[in-house]
């Protein structure tokens, strides 16, 4: 009755004003409480235009394939999308093709598809959809056309997605990647380093007899943006996790998200044969050693037979490696991708590395590429390189990692963050959308004009010359058991964001948020308006009241939370903040130039030239690479030091930008996730105030400069800031 009622009043409200496209799928009651647990697959009814055209196409299904796990997950997620957006019973499954039916079918399986469409359809690979309105067998119908079983189910879920998000169904679409995997940084106590939503999903204790349903909403939503693997464990891995009780768990996880195209891989500790007491060494080039991880890989596929691989951190804040062994990374990767060939799996290896050599001076931003550029070409056919977006880690801002564009005999795979160490864990808003697309949109210079772009190197257009290459895009997974997921209500845009990019680095970040914000709000854009645009200035704002024009890894020790640009105490130079921000009385900022470390020489000579002068460089990168007095005209008219300040105030004014925009949606969005969201906001402003605060009153102690006029001082001295510490701060490696 109360539903009725609503869809009336929804109807009349849609006659009064009808220049309002957004009143179309809006529910005139105040929407009902939702606790975010089903992402943006939500399904909410849509207006009853929408909903009337949505039973017209969707009438009945028929799956001219054969009934398979995936086929079967494509065929219930349609039932559950179209009960649930249309208000009515789930579409029936039926064998033959009627008007408006909805039929799913593979090549093969459909021999009446016309020719125009086979050929089209030849051409989307082994994961690519196509979605038309046809007909066959003589009647209209909606179809759903893949190669594979697995199309299907992407098919279907581009398909909901552009019906609830009221978009024009794209007609063909296959991913640009092979790879595209969330990186679970969970121990195996169920401890997420980095992680700001809880404890792991991954339940080691209960697996492998009893699987969570979670496991099965987890692979649904993974493979709803085409995210075709999952590495359980956390980089910083144990050997336990490769002996037979845990692989048989990992087992267990694997047999729940198979049927969703989502292969299963390990991180693999590189002295797991040592450590579990069965060889003397971990040295890559002993037989022995060599033996046994043909040994376990042979174990693994025998009880995982589709098993992904290994990724690997070695060499890299304490964990072992080849080197330890003065062998090379590319020693220990073809170790372990020896033992996986014959299965067909991959080794990720990371090159996230930096010296271990405590006191020794040098630049961080320099060492990856020192130690894997040498190496390029050295790899066996099934390892991938995966680098971080940028040469530090995981900052707000960070030029892209020279290694993009320098390793053309390597297929390189980007690393992202998904989960915000670095931007205000899960209280923050920062839409991770415009970060990634920055990066992948940033022009290498490799090339003789223009580009390639770090997505095109990604994409492998422009590797081994010109021979098709693994290619990939591995997310830092910010996912846990919190009742939403992600923690904060947006931070699901970020899984969303990263999900979406991977299928394809050159999507738009705005159009992403679009999608996002009318599956998770609702389509109506009294709500989609607002929260887009709070996404695509929230980066930015937290940009500018952390880390300002190119500055970087400002924050607490360990931690990772709050502003601490004082320490300076730290057992290796590269830990401290100083180090990095290099304020002192003549100024502020980090030379990368010839007279300074030159990281830049690892850029391709055309941006090195450009970025070499400061007038030339992008003011966002500007203290990336540049130490500047702190009078240096900007050319905004303001000092360096003014400018600073300038960064720091309209990053606060963003964040309560932010909330304002919010506080304007109360009762348009559900009541509890407004509450959610706004207690969050609060939390954001007290944030950025604290590092406005603190970073101020500690550059004006190393410069010695007034505030310039009209600027608030710090409400207190140096020495409160100083003074705040945040000991049980969550997701501590
Ligand atoms: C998993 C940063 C993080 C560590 C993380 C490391 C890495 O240093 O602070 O928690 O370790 O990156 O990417 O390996």
């Amino acid at each position: 009755m109360h539903k009725l009622l609503t869809t009336v009043l929804a109807a009349l409200l849609l006659a009064v004003s009808p220049g309002s496209a957004s009143a179309a799928t809006h529910p005139v009651a105040a929407p009902a409480d939702e606790d975010g647990y089903n992402l943006w697959l939500r399904y909410q009814p849509l207006a009853p235009p929408a909903q009337a055209k949505l039973k017209g196409q969707a009438r009945s299904i028929v799956l001219t394939a054969a009934a398979t796990p995936t086929t079967r997950a494509a065929v219930a997620e349609l039932q559950r999308g179209v009960a649930g957006m249309g208000g009515g019973p789930a579409p029936a499954q039926a064998t033959a093709i009627a008007d408006g039916a909805l039929v799913l079918g593979t090549t093969a399986s459909l021999p009446a598809l016309d020719a125009a469409l086979k050929t089209e359809l030849s051409r989307l690979g082994s994961e690519g959809y196509l979605l038309r309105a046809t007909r066959l067998q003589g009647r209209p119908v909606t179809l759903i056309a893949a190669n594979t079983d697995i199309g299907l189910l992407y098919g279907a879920f581009a398909w909901l997605r552009a019906t609830a998000a009221g978009t024009a169904p794209v007609a063909a679409s296959s991913p640009k990647l092979q790879l595209r995997l969330l990186n679970h940084w969970d121990n195996l106590d169920r401890h997420v380093e980095r992680g700001y939503a809880g404890a792991s999903i991954w339940d080691w204790w209960a697996l492998p007899e009893i699987t969570d349903s979670r496991y099965t909403d987890y692979a649904r939503a993974n493979a709803s943006l085409g995210i075709n693997g999952t590495v359980l464990n956390n980089v910083n891995s144990k050997p336990e996790v490769l002996t037979p009780a845990y692989i048989a768990k990992a087992a267990a996880v694997a047999d729940v998200l198979r049927p969703y195209g989502i292969k299963v891989f390990l991180s693999a500790r590189f002295s797991t044969p040592l450590e579990l007491k069965e060889t003397d060494t971990a040295d890559p080039l002993s037989p022995a050693v060599q033996a046994w991880w043909k040994k376990k890989a042979d174990e693994i596929y025998r009880t995982i037979p589709d098993f992904g691989g290994f990724l690997v951190k070695a060499n890299s804040e304490g964990q072992p490696g080849p080197q330890d062994y003065h062998r090379s990374h590319a020693d220990g990767a073809n170790m372990l991708a020896a033992a996986l060939a014959p299965h067909h799996g991959i080794v990720m290896w990371r090159a996230f590395v930096y010296a271990p050599e405590a006191g020794k001076e040098t630049d961080r931003a320099r060492q990856a590429y020192e130690e894997f550029k040498p190496l390029d070409g050295k790899f066996a056919a099934n390892v991938m390189v995966q680098v971080k977006n940028g040469a530090i880690d995981f900052q707000p801002r960070e030029p892209f990692h020279p290694l993009f564009g320098a390793m053309p005999n390597t297929p390189l795979m980007m690393e992202f963050q998904i989960t915000k160490e670095y931007l205000g864990f899960s209280t923050d808003i920062a839409y991770l959308g415009t970060m990634f697309e920055e990066v992948l949109e940033s022009d290498t210079m490799q090339g003789a004009g223009k580009g390639p772009t770090v997505a095109q190197i990604i994409e492998g257009a422009h590797t081994l010359g010109g021979q098709p290459a693994a290619t990939g895009m591995a997310g830092v997974a910010n996912i846990g058991v919190d009742r939403n997921w992600t923690g904060h209500h947006f931070d699901q845009a970020n899984w969303y964001a990263f999900g979406r990019l991977a299928w394809n680095p050159q999507a738009s970040a705005r159009a992403i948020a679009i999608e996002w914000a009318a599956q998770t709000f609702g389509n109506d854009a009294r709500v989609t308006t607002p929260v887009v645009d709070m996404l695509m200035l929230s980066r930015e704002a937290v940009v500018d009241y952390m880390t300002p024009l190119g500055l970087h890894h400002m924050m607490g020790t360990a931690h990772h939370h709050g502003p601490a640009p004082w320490v300076n105490d730290l057992e290796r130079p590269d830990w401290n903040p100083v180090y990095y921000h290099r304020a002192a009385r003549d100024g502020i900022g980090f030379d990368r130039t010839a007279s300074g470390t030159n990281a830049l020489e690892q850029y391709a000579p055309a941006l090195a030239r450009l970025y070499a002068d400061p007038r030339t460089t992008p003011e966002k990168y500007l203290l990336w690479f540049h130490h500047l007095p702190w009078t240096y005209a900007m050319p905004s008219g303001r000092t360096l030091w003014a400018e600073i300040i300038h960064h720091y105030d309209r990053g606060v004014a963003a964040a309560r930008d932010l909330q304002t925009r919010w506080d304007a949606l109360r009762g348009v969005v559900d009541a509890r996730r407004h509450a959610e969201v706004a207690q969050r906001l609060r939390r954001q402003v007290q944030n950025a105030q604290l590092w406005r605060n603190a970073c101020i009153a500690y550059f004006q102690s190393v410069s010695g400069l007034p505030l310039p006029d009209g600027v608030a001082p710090p409400p207190q001295p140096l020495e409160y800031y100083k003074g705040i510490h945040f000991p049980y701060a969550p997701g501590r490696g």
